[in-house]
């Protein structure tokens, strides 16, 4: 069966906050958006997905929403995100928001309203008395302690993300209407869809304590609960025959099984989720531990999730992560293993995403202190752990490497005041003056340039869009799959170590390769080829 639009899509990340900046205040607006369209036009997506402008106090830097109606003054204005809306449609590309229902910020209208016992809004979110003095139950939240922040009444509310984010109460039917009244004033604006934020976590079945756990005390009473799923499927139904509506979900700890339940065609509920095992290979989860990349078990997961899946969402990067050339590659094959990287983001079969300054091949910062950090995650994991006496060096040397903010310095668009002519609201990378957008696209060859030739070659690939995947081998750190559509074949390999390996292959039929050549015995450290046909 031919792949449906979301199935063809090639989909780029905003991070609005660190994109571009028009009107020099450190910090990137809708217009600078605007004005790169021909950039990411150039570059061959066909679609954005835009981390929230809505208006928020920024706690967690959008994710913490104040009115889903209207976009952040720093950002601009409606009349901007709808200008936005209307120039990306003339160039073919597709505006994906993001929607934060599992809770709002607590200077939400609502939140606030909620505070006073007799307003209607109090059931829109979750109060609970304290039990022998204590907080309600032993739940722990995603940023670490627990979920529960007491009021000025002396009872608390609950919130699985920071004492800003107070979680809403989907047992209340009127807030999935807001929901949905929500997702249809943004349709209306003709947008494609939407990302939606921890989706798998929103219907709390009991308030009962939960097993103790190392992370996530609490989980089995919320996560990916029959209701949830009722719920998400109530959303994306109360839309068809009006819209076209595509819903990706970034669903919190799910293996294939779940996802796969998640976005079953005929329940209509999720399109496609993204799921976290491929990005858990270098690290425990939990961020107190850290653990050495092991691409033989990033193959593996890959693998499991592209034969158990039946279309995936690929991504390496996104405002959470570290940058992947940092964590999957190496800085010094930084053209090669960025490259490689590409390679096998862009030729699995699923829908690939990727992330503002992948394409250049971003990497980490050297941040110096705890003071050049805004993440709140960040701030928070400093805060526990110092409280455990975990000593400050090793604390600083492990948020450092897992810290969100890796992702959200500013977007390099050259070596001098590209992103802005203000002092940045984060730290821009200094290693700009090499890495960056102007620069490689006039070198001859550069991870950008290569990252349009992917995409192209993707882009008029059958195979490579609709083929099924097959895996022939993987040998410390070698990969190699075929995509198979009929008769037709693609063969990808990719090294994804220092080392050059042994390897027969047929060389007459190379179609992508990061090298100047191929070699019929060897593949090169962090070589990436593609073949016409088999090995
Ligand atoms: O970012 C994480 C680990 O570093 C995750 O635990 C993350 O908190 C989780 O995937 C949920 O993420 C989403 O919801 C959060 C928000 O802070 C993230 O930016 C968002 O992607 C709360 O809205
Ligand atoms: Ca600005």
């Amino acid at each position: 069966m031919a792949n449906l639009w979301w199935q063809n899509m090639l989909c780029y990340q905003i991070y609005p906050r660190s994109f571009n900046d028009t009107n020099s205040d450190g910090v990137g607006d809708i217009n600078g958006i605007i004005e790169k369209l021909d950039y990411l036009s150039w570059l061959g997506i066909n679609a954005i997905w835009l981390s929230p402008v809505y208006q928020s106090p920024n706690d967690d830097y959008g994710y913490d929403i104040k009115n889903y109606y209207d976009v952040n003054e720093e950002y601009g204005r409606l009349a901007d995100l709808e200008r936005l809306i209307e120039k990306a449609k003339e160039k073919n590309i597709k505006i994906i928001m993001d929607l934060v229902m599992n809770h709002t910020s607590d200077e939400h209208p609502w939140f606030i309203e909620s505070k006073n016992p007799e307003s209607p809004y109090r059931d829109y979110y979750i109060y609970q008395e304290g039990k022998n003095g204590r907080y309600p139950n032993n739940w722990t939240g995603f940023f670490s302690g627990t979920v529960w922040e007491k009021t000025d009444n002396g009872d608390y509310y609950l919130h699985l993300f920071s004492k800003k984010q107070p979680d809403l109460n989907f047992k209340n039917p009127k807030v999935i209407e807001e929901f949905k009244n929500i997702m249809a004033f943004w349709l209306e604006k003709g947008i494609a869809g939407f990302r939606c934020d921890v989706c798998n976590v929103f219907y709390k079945q009991s308030l009962e304590n939960g097993k103790r756990s190392l992370v996530l005390t609490g989980l089995e009473h919320y996560h990916q609960t029959n209701k949830n799923h009722e719920i998400l499927q109530e959303l994306k139904q109360s839309f068809i025959g009006q819209y076209d509506l595509f819903m990706v979900g970034e669903t919190v700890l799910v293996n294939t099984k779940e996802a796969t339940d998640l976005i079953k065609p005929e329940k209509k509920e999720l399109d496609l989720v993204f799921g976290f095992e491929h990005m858990e290979t270098d690290q425990f989860n939990n961020k107190w531990f850290k653990k050495k990349f092991n691409p033989t078990k990033f193959f593996k997961v890959l693998t499991k999730w592209q034969e158990q899946v039946y279309w995936n969402a690929n991504y390496f990067e996104n405002h959470d992560q570290p940058r992947s050339v940092t964590r999957y590659g190496n800085l010094k094959y930084h053209y090669y293993s960025s490259t490689a990287l590409s390679t096998l983001l862009l030729s699995l079969k699923g829908t690939p995403f990727i992330f503002q300054g992948q394409e250049i091949g971003m990497t980490n910062y050297d941040f110096k202190t705890m003071a050049d950090f805004k993440d709140l995650e960040s701030k928070r994991i400093y805060d526990i752990g110092r409280k455990l006496f975990i000593p400050k060096k090793y604390l600083f040397k492990m948020i450092k490497k897992t810290s969100r903010d890796n992702a959200r310095t500013p977007m390099q668009w050259d070596d001098g005041f590209g992103f802005s002519t203000h002092k940045p609201w984060l730290n821009e990378n200094p290693n700009k003056n090499t890495i960056n957008v102007k620069d490689q696209m006039t070198a001859e060859n550069s991870i950008l340039k290569f990252y349009k030739e992917m995409i192209a070659y993707r882009k008029d690939n059958k195979v490579l869009l609709e083929g099924e995947f097959k895996m022939i081998k993987q040998r410390k750190g070698l990969y190699i799959f075929e995509r198979e559509l009929g008769q037709k074949k693609q063969t990808v390999i990719i090294n994804l170590t220092k080392h050059v390996k042994i390897l027969k292959i047929n060389t007459s039929s190379i179609r992508m390769n990061n090298y100047d050549s191929v070699l019929k015995d060897k593949v090169m450290p962090y070589q990436a080829i593609i073949l016409g046909g088999s090995l």
